[in-house]
């Protein structure tokens, strides 16, 4: 009986050890989702809507960059790229996941009317106003940035 009573301590100990080892993993805790839309029509504006983004280091967000225009669109920003740790870029087509990319990504690119969910974790503080789309218009033949595709991100 007590090597029984012996057994389960550890077992316990083991149980409590492993989560908290585990809850310092931040690429493993509940996402907190927010949504940018890529919008517009081609030859008038493209916009990011909204056009600034606000996230907090240490936080895991999915960041879901939804593409509901006629054109495709990028969504890029090298000083927000260098202050995250991206977990994985997922793909998603008629509600199921096809595709992972994970590693560092420096821009994603989103073709009308899907979507794509960047998980990341902020790792650095900084505001950035990088945030473009360099698609080039196929109407006027301006950048998308020129025509008002820009951005601000905030990372406290
Ligand atoms: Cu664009």
């Amino acid at each position: 009986m007590k090597k029984m009573n012996f057994i389960i301590v550890i077992a316990s100990i083991a149980i409590i050890l492993s989560k908290v080892m585990l809850s310092k993993d931040l690429t493993r805790q509940d996402p907190i989702e927010e949504v940018i839309t890529l919008s517009g029509v081609t030859g008038e504006q493209h916009f990011f809507d909204p056009s600034s983004l606000y996230f907090k280091t240490g936080n895991l967000y999915k960041l879901i960059i939804k593409n509901n225009s006629d054109s495709k669109h990028y969504f890029s920003s090298s000083s927000f790229a260098s202050s995250i740790f991206t977990r994985k870029v997922q793909v998603n087509f008629n509600g199921s996941t096809i595709s992972e990319v994970k590693g560092f990504i420096r821009e994603v690119e989103v073709w009308p009317n899907h979507e794509i969910e960047w998980w990341f974790v902020p790792i650095k503080a900084g505001q950035f106003t990088d945030l473009l789309c360099k698609v080039k218009d196929k109407i006027s033949g301006s950048l998308h940035s020129d025509m008002g595709m820009i951005g601000k991100i905030t990372i406290e």
